[in-house]
């Protein structure tokens, strides 16, 4: 071994921290260190002579590096456990990030629909997903044969323990099938003039690409004297017009439910081909959105409204539906699945 090396190990042997041993290294390997000295020796030396000294500062400088790396590593961990024995945080280590959540695009589209109504004067509703058979279909005039109550359509629960559940009748409870009995609960503790939004979610015994057991519906209703069909269709074009652009043409097409009277289906142009025709539009050029009407006087009757006084308008539309058209989706089953790929794109 050289002097030189042999000064510098025992240099080493006093280094007790990093900060030492990094002053250490430029000491000797640095641009005015002990090596860079050394070598300024060389023109001095005979040609002959010169090879063999430069070898030997080439090897010292290998050594001392060499030795320093590993050193340093040693120092290192030792200086680490020193201070996680102070400190038990090791602010060090990589965190651990939560990748933050989203709204579900039911959400998104929910909300949007109730600043739209709330900014034209709504109030929002809500009442119970397990329903009497009156408050379901009784009061909403859909009568006891009607296909909609059939055990097909409807998730009946059983109420009393023997287990059997009293079906289609008196007693009998349901899963609502849609939010209009918050309406009827509504009207019957309070007096017109009435405007509000039924948001909340409904139950069908349907399961399909365009069916889901459980899904999210609109409801609104609208009660005073003097509310015609022309305000209904006024509301829904600008309602639309809001969620769709302004551009977007509504139609209404004479339809029926048991609780309307006349009733309608709304039309909006559909928005993937302009109109002229599609696979989404069935070539229609028009895609249905929701249902409408003046509300039926029998349904006024059984909440105690005079119809020769009142008149009022009420829509329904689902969620999924208008979330659908909105971000291209087609199949209903991808919203519960919670799959973050699909989640993770709203
Ligand atoms: C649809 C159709 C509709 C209503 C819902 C309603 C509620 C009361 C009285 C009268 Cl309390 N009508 N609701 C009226 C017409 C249509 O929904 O296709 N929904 C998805």
């Amino acid at each position: 071994m050289t002097a030189l090396a042999e000064s510098f190990l025992k240099e080493l042997e006093a280094v007790t921290s990093t900060v030492d041993l990094r002053q250490l290294r430029s000491r000797y390997t640095g641009k005015n260190g002990v090596l860079t000295g050394e070598l300024k020796k060389l023109p001095t030396l005979t040609p002959h002579e010169r090879a063999a000294f430069g070898k030997q500062i080439n090897d010292d400088k290998v050594f001392i590096e060499e030795s320093i790396k590993e050193y340093e590593k040693q120092l290192v961990s030792k200086e680490i456990k020193t201070k996680l024995a102070r400190d038990p945080v090791d602010i060090t280590l990589p965190g651990c990030y939560k990748k933050p959540g989203g709204r579900h695009p039911v959400t998104i589209v929910l909300a949007e629909i109730t600043d739209i109504f709330v900014s034209m004067g709504f109030g929002i509703e809500e009442g119970p997903e397990v329903e009497s058979d009156y408050y379901n279909f009784e009061a909403l005039n859909i009568p006891k044969n009607h296909p909609a109550r059939d055990m097909q359509d409807t998730f009946y629960i059983e109420t009393n323990c023997t287990g059997a559940s009293a079906q289609s009748g008196e007693g009998a409870f349901v899963l609502r099938t849609h939010t209009s009995p918050v309406q009827i609960r509504v009207m019957k503790h309070s007096r017109p003039p009435l405007r509000f939004i039924a948001p909340g979610k409904v139950y069908r015994c349907d399961s399909d690409v365009s069916h889901s057991p459980m899904f999210h519906q609109v409801e609104g209703l609208v009660v005073d004297k003097n509310i015609s069909f022309a305000n209904l269709k006024g509301l829904l074009e600008g309602f639309l017009k809001k969620v769709f652009g302004p551009s977007v043409p509504v139609r209404l097409r004479p339809s029926f439910f048991p609780f309307t009277e006349p009733s309608a289906e709304v039309d909006m142009g559909c928005y993937f081909c302009k109109g002229n025709g599609c696979r989404v539009c069935k070539g229609t050029g028009w895609i249905e959105i929701m249902g409408a009407g003046m509300v039926d006087p029998r349904v006024f009757r059984n909440v105690g409204y005079d119809s020769d006084i009142y008149s009022g308008f009420a829509f329904g539309m689902g969620i999924e539906r208008i979330a659908s058209l909105k971000y291209g989706i087609d199949d209903i089953r991808l919203y519960y699945e919670g799959d973050l790929r699909f989640l993770r794109q709203f």
